[in-house]
C-alpha cells in the first residue's frame, strides 16, 4: 500500500512536521494559542495531509509512532514559541487519535514537557467525540490524569456528528470547539437558515460556558464571520481570515514581523 509506504519512509525521514494555526480572542483579534496541525512533507509528493494518513495509520497500528513523532514536533514548536516575547504564555492545541489514549501517554508527555521547560497549562488535548464514544475506561483514566496534570481537554468539531451534550458532563472537558459547519452556515442559504444557525450557537455558547467551559469558533474565512461570532459571545476563533495553518519557520517571521 502507497500511503503505508510513504508513512513509514516519513518515520524513518523524519518528514513529519506540526504546522501550526493561530487561535484568536475575537474580542481584540489577538493570539491566544495555536493548533498543531499534521503534515507529511514528501519530498517528492509534496504536502500529504493528515485525513488520510490518520486513517491508515490507524489500521495498520502505526498511529501510535505516528502521534509520538507529531507531539514531539509540535512541543519542539511551542518551544520555539515560546522564546518569542510575547507568544510565551500561549497554548498548544493537539489532536490526538482515540488510540493514541493509552496508559504510557501521560509520562510521555510529561517528559517532553520536562526537556523543554513547558508547563502542563499551557497544553491543550484535542478530542473528539469518537474518543468519547470507545468508554473505554482505560481511555476514561488517561484523561483525567491528563487533566489532573494541569492539561486542558477541548472537544473538537463540537455539534456534528455524535457528539452528545452529556459529554460536557461526564468529562473533564474544559473548552468546546464549535465545528465550522457552523461558522459557514451563518453566512450562506436563506435568511432563515442563518438566523437558526446564530440560535444553535448562541445556544452551544450558553450551556458551554454554563458548564465552565471556553468557547472556540473554527473556520472563520470573513470579518463578517468574525463580527457575528464576536457578537455572539465566543470567546476564540481560528480560521484563514486570521491565518491559514503554516510551518514553524513561517510563523515565527510572521509574529517578528508583527511584534
Ligand atoms: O489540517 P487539516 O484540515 O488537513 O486536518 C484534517 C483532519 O486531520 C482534521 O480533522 C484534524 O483534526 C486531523 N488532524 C490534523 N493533525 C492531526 C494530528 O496530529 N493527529 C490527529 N489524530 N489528527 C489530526
Ligand atoms: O477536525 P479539526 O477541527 O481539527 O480540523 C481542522 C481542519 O480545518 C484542518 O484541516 C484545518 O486545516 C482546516 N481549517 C482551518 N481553518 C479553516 C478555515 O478557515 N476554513 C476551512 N475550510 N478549513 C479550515
Ligand atoms: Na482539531
Ligand atoms: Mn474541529
Amino acid at each position: 500500500h502507497e500511503m503505508e509506504q510513504n508513512i513509514e519512509a516519513a518515520l524513518k525521514e523524519d518528514w513529519f512536521e506540526a504546522y501550526l494555526q493561530p487561535i484568536v480572542s475575537l474580542g481584540d483579534g489577538r493570539i491566544a494559542g495555536f493548533e498543531a496541525l499534521m503534515r507529511l512533507n514528501h519530498p517528492e509528493k509534496g504536502i500529504l495531509s493528515p485525513a488520510k494518513i490518520i486513517g491508515i495509520a490507524e489500521e495498520n497500528g502505526s498511529i501510535a509512532r505516528v502521534g509520538e513523532r507529531v507531539l514531539e514536533k509540535a512541543i519542539g514548536n511551542l518551544a520555539r514559541l515560546t522564546q518569542l516575547e510575547g507568544a510565551d504564555t500561549t497554548y498548544l492545541a493537539i489532536n490526538f487519535s482515540p488510540l493514541q489514549f493509552t496508559e504510557t501517554l501521560p509520562h510521555k508527555l510529561a517528559a517532553l514537557l520536562l526537556k523543554h521547560h513547558i508547563s502542563p497549562a499551557r497544553i491543550v488535548i484535542e478530542i473528539t467525540e469518537a474518543v468519547l464514544m470507545l468508554d473505554n475506561p482505560d481511555v476514561h483514566a488517561v484523561l483525567k490524569q491528563l487533566s489532573e496534570f494541569g492539561c486542558r481537554i477541548a472537544l473538537d468539531d463540537f455539534g456534528t456528528g455524535y457528539s452528545s451534550l452529556s459529554y460536557l458532563n461526564r468529562f473533564p472537558v474544559d473548552i468546546v470547539k464549535v465545528d465550522q459547519s457552523f461558522t459557514r452556515s451563518l453566512s450562506t442559504g436563506t435568511a432563515d437558515v442563518r438566523r437558526k444557525s446564530r440560535m444553535l450557537i448562541k445556544g452551544i455558547r450558553t450551556i458551554s460556558h454554563q458548564m465552565g467551559c471556553t468557547v472556540v469558533a473554527e473556520g472563520i474565512e470573513t470579518k463578517e464571520q468574525w463580527e457575528l461570532l464576536r457578537k455572539l459571545g465566543l470567546d476564540y476563533g481560528q480560521g484563514y481570515l486570521f491565518s491559514r495553518p503554516m510551518p514553524i519557520e513561517n510563523m515565527l517571521l510572521m509574529l517578528e514581523m508583527e511584534s
